[in-house]
């Protein structure tokens, strides 16, 4: 188990949304190779590619038909092994995205349990036809989660998309083909592996009801998640690779125990309690208000126990599953520097490893569209049926998607100002963000932009201890400010942010902290500051002399 993970910046490469080369509309590997230069300016590490297997496409590739292969699509081992070589010369390395918990109902495997092999059957959690669906569990994207063949009389389990059904990981052959699958691309050069809702493979014995949720607490967090996991990567050979797990509606106790490296196997994972806040009552699908108190609470909460319980977080605002931060956790219409770059410094100071979502490096937003003729992603469509049927009108149910959709994180890059963006010569697979103004071209000719503030924060990490390791520790947060220090040996940080529209003068708990020692300014996203007040949305990291 190394721990070179702590000093990375990774950056998260939505395939189809960040460079088409060969003029079909959709992002492919050979484009990545053309715009790996600048992600190496940045300082990134370590690339992480969402899946670019063969696939139907039904879940954009999370459905997997062939884990070794590459759809024409995307490209070819030919141009993969390019982009392994320019990213080595890069010193950049390659993670890519296992989804190991369904495969796609494309997939041979799961043709053969169609064609009545029972030993392939056994690939996946099939139940016999009782007169009605095994369980009342739903899918993630909305409906059953179960789905009924006919030739066979049985249903089988999905809690995606009905094309993505789940393996039976009980199965010691799912474990084996698991292997093959990690070494296979390990042997081409990949040392890091995301594992895609990895804390939903280890199924119950019994399949039983929920009459008091939506069946997520009988399969969430099974008892065997770590011991497959610690087979897998042993066999695999891949302990000293990159791994993060993506973990579904887990708890800070089991997602550190996931990534302690005693007994844990991951060596970090992505929570997303802290991108919920403003779900009403839970719900995604219901629209409520940012409770940046309760935001605070439950980074600070996770940072501490997680430190306690010796695990490590992958840290992250954005990604392909959410909405852009920069439209969601304050006024970026009015504070739009001042904003990205302190969500950019609250996820790069934090104790974990930060994430770079493509894009957000510029200030990307959602591109509010309007017509659910621009939607695109499988969940979005099936949930503004969804809320239809639930009485909204079409406006409302736009408004909810234009909030929640996955598509909004999935807008191609704009690399200039043109229709397209400079993405595609062709009609982009999604609408470009029609707001020209936010692109890669301006962001690198002016030194004072995003761009050059996230490279600024990526190039501290490597050069303090404190940031890459340290202790942290909470020194004060309300709803609208956030302060807390990072400490390793004799460095010390401090972090001051406002996450608020008003100038504001700080408290007794930060101005004690401020005079106890000499700070010097590391990275401000203002151009001053007089230690007695924070100017809206200013952020400022602070090393103790
Ligand atoms: O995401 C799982 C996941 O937690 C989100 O999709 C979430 O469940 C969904 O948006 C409902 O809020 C992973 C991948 O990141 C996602 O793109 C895939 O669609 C999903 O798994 C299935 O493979
Ligand atoms: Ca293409």
């Amino acid at each position: 188990m190394q721990n070179k993970f702590k000093k990375y910046t990774i950056y998260q490469i939505y395939l189809r949304s960040f460079q088409d080369n060969n003029g079909d509309g959709i992002g492919d590997l050979e484009g990545v190779i053309q715009r790996l230069p600048l992600i190496s300016q940045l300082g990134i590490d370590l690339i992480w590619l969402s899946p670019f297997y063969r696939s139907h496409q039904y879940d954009n590739g999370y459905d997997v038909d062939d884990y070794k292969s590459i759809d024409p699509l995307f490209g070819d081992f030919e141009v993969f092994e390019r982009l392994v070589n320019k990213a080595k010369e890069l010193n950049i390395a390659i993670m890519l995205d296992m989804v190991f918990n369904h495969s796609s109902t494309h997939h041979e495997w799961f043709q053969k349990a169609l064609n009545g092999d029972k030993d392939y059957q056994d690939y996946y959690i099939f139940k016999d036809n009782e007169g009605h669906v095994p369980t009342n569990w739903e899918s993630k994207f909305g409906g059953s989660a179960w789905k009924y063949v006919d030739s066979l009389d049985k249903y089988y389990l999905h809690l995606f998309h009905e094309k993505q059904a789940d393996l039976n990981w009980k199965n010691p052959k799912i474990m084996d083909e698991m292997v093959d699958i990690l070494k296979f691309w390990k042997d081409k050069g990949v040392t890091g592996f995301r594992f895609d809702v990895v804390n939903l493979i280890s199924k119950p014995d019994v399949y039983e009801d929920d009459f008091i949720g939506d069946g997520r607490r009988f399969y969430t967090d099974g008892p065997n998640v770590t011991k497959y996991l610690s087979e897998l990567f042993s066999r695999a050979g891949i302990e000293d690779c990159v791994t993060v797990g993506e973990l579904s509606s887990t708890t800070i106790e089991k997602s550190t125990n996931y990534t302690n490296p005693k007994n844990g196997t991951l060596d970090m994972a992505f929570n997303f309690h802290h991108l919920k806040v403003d779900y009403k009552d839970g719900d995604k699908w219901s629209v409520g208000n940012m409770d940046l108190e309760k935001f605070f609470s439950l980074l600070d909460e996770w940072q501490s126990k997680v430190q306690a319980g010796g695990g490590w977080s992958a840290w992250f605002m954005n990604n392909h599953d959410q909405p852009r931060a920069l439209s969601r956790y304050g006024d970026d219409i009015n504070y739009h520097y001042e904003l990205a770059t302190s969500l950019a410094t609250l996820t790069h100071l934090m104790r974990g490893t930060p994430y770079v979502y493509q894009g957000e490096e510029i200030g990307m937003r959602n591109p509010n569209y309007d017509d659910i003729n621009d939607y695109k992603d499988v969940e979005s469509l099936n949930y503004y049926d969804i809320l239809i049927k639930r009485g909204y009108s079409e406006n409302d149910a736009i408004y909810t998607l234009k909030q929640r959709s996955r598509d909004n994180g999935r807008t191609p890059i704009r690399w200039d100002d043109s229709e397209n963006g400079d993405f595609s010569d062709a009609t982009p697979w999604i609408k470009v963000n029609q707001d020209a103004s936010i692109n890669y071209l301006d962001a690198l000719e002016d030194e004072n932009s995003i761009f050059y503030y996230y490279k600024k924060l990526i190039d501290l990490r490597k050069s303090h201890l404190a940031i890459q390791d340290g202790k942290y520790e909470n020194i004060y947060f309300d709803d609208k400010i956030y302060a807390f220090s990072r400490s390793k040996d004799d460095e010390k940080v401090i972090v001051l942010m406002n996450f608020s529209t008003e100038e504001l003068t700080l408290g007794n708990q930060i101005v004690k902290v401020l005079n106890d020692n000499e700070y010097e300014v590391l990275i401000n996203n203002y151009e001053e500051f007089d230690n007695t007040r924070l100017r809206p949305y200013q952020s400022i990291v602070l090393l103790r002399r």
